[in-house]
């Protein structure tokens, strides 16, 4: 008898069709209800950013595992899964290029403002005036608040366009960068700063009014994280204020709807959550959250369980 599996939201045909040969698959966007087939649901499949509702996961008594399509994992109750005994799994590792391609992209969008000059193209302007002079990116000093994969794939795409870095993290790393472990003083340093630490209780609000004050009226911010990370209402007062140079964001608070306050703003580049939003990549990451849920129901230890 094949595993029942809850699967939170919906995967392209090339997971789809994988899943529904492996598991009973149950849609939670098309029964909610689960007082029926709460116990008999072995394994949730869900993404980084849909996590999965406490409610839910107190409604699958016999649950095991919690299969992620995604990196990141705060979206899912750790303390109570580990309670329960319930394992996590979730996708590292193929998805750092992408996300430090879409965070080097749009930090070089915002420093030329390549969107709104393709505009000034396009709908004739220029015929009228030369498009302002933008800012140099290539040695500029970059910022990168977390380390890790992702942090790390930043840094060695940024080396080739001969910045000056330095970096925060728990702790000082053996790579060529400088270490700073104070946000703020490494925003002051900084003409770009990258956000790309996870996100968990320590880094909420980790960019807050004080740190954006350090980065100041040319330096700007990058984040390719999670929103929660970044006070928002203190980003937006920043941007509005011309506090800060300018941001360049792939998450937001709520999403996917996002504050009204940041469609006016033309110091930044948004984006909507597509940091791993490549087919190939997109592709890995399936495969990956399939061959922990099959590891998980042969009997073998998961191949990237996140640590509980
Ligand atoms: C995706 C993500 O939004 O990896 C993550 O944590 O946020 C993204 O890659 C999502 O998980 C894709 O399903």
């Amino acid at each position: 008898m094949k595993p029942q599996l809850l699967q939170i939201s919906s995967y392209p045909e090339w997971d789809q069709i994988p899943l529904e040969a492996a598991y009973r698959l149950h849609r939670f966007w098309e029964t909610p209800d689960l007082t029926q087939i709460g116990s008999q649901i072995r394994a949730i499949a869900t993404t980084g950013g849909a996590g999965v509702a406490n409610a839910v996961i107190e409604a699958c008594p016999n649950l095991e595992l919690i299969a992620i399509h995604g990196v990141g994992y705060d979206a899912v109750d750790l303390a109570l899964c580990k309670s329960r005994g319930i394992m996590v799994s979730n996708t590292p590792g193929v998805l750092d290029g992408d996300c430090a391609d879409l965070a080097v992209g749009m930090a070089l969008a915002l420093a030329r403002h390549i969107p709104a000059a393709d505009i000034h193209a396009r709908s004739g302007a220029w015929e009228a005036a030369s498009f302002p002079l933008q800012r140099r990116f290539f040695g500029a000093r970059a910022g990168i608040l977390g380390l890790g994969r992702i942090g790390g794939e930043i840094a060695r795409r940024l080396a080739g366009f001969d910045m000056d870095i330095a970096y925060s993290a728990r702790s000082a790393k053996s790579v060529p960068y400088r270490f700073i472990a104070d946000p703020v003083a490494l925003a002051a340093r900084s003409d770009f700063l990258f956000v790309a630490t996870l996100a968990n209780a320590e880094t909420r609000h980790i960019i807050n009014a004080e740190v954006l004050r350090a980065l100041g009226p040319k330096g700007a911010l990058i984040n390719i994280s999670r929103a929660a990370n970044i006070d928002e209402d203190a980003l937006l007062d920043a941007l509005e204020s011309n506090a800060i140079g300018g941001a360049a964001l792939d998450v937001f608070e709520g999403e996917p709807a996002i504050n009204p306050r940041f469609k006016p703003l033309k110091n930044v580049i948004l984006q909507p959550h597509q940091g791993s939003a490549t087919e190939a990549t997109r592709r890995a990451m399936g495969q990956l959250q399939r061959d922990n849920l099959a590891a998980h129901f042969a009997g073998k230890p998961l191949l990237t369980p996140v640590p509980l």
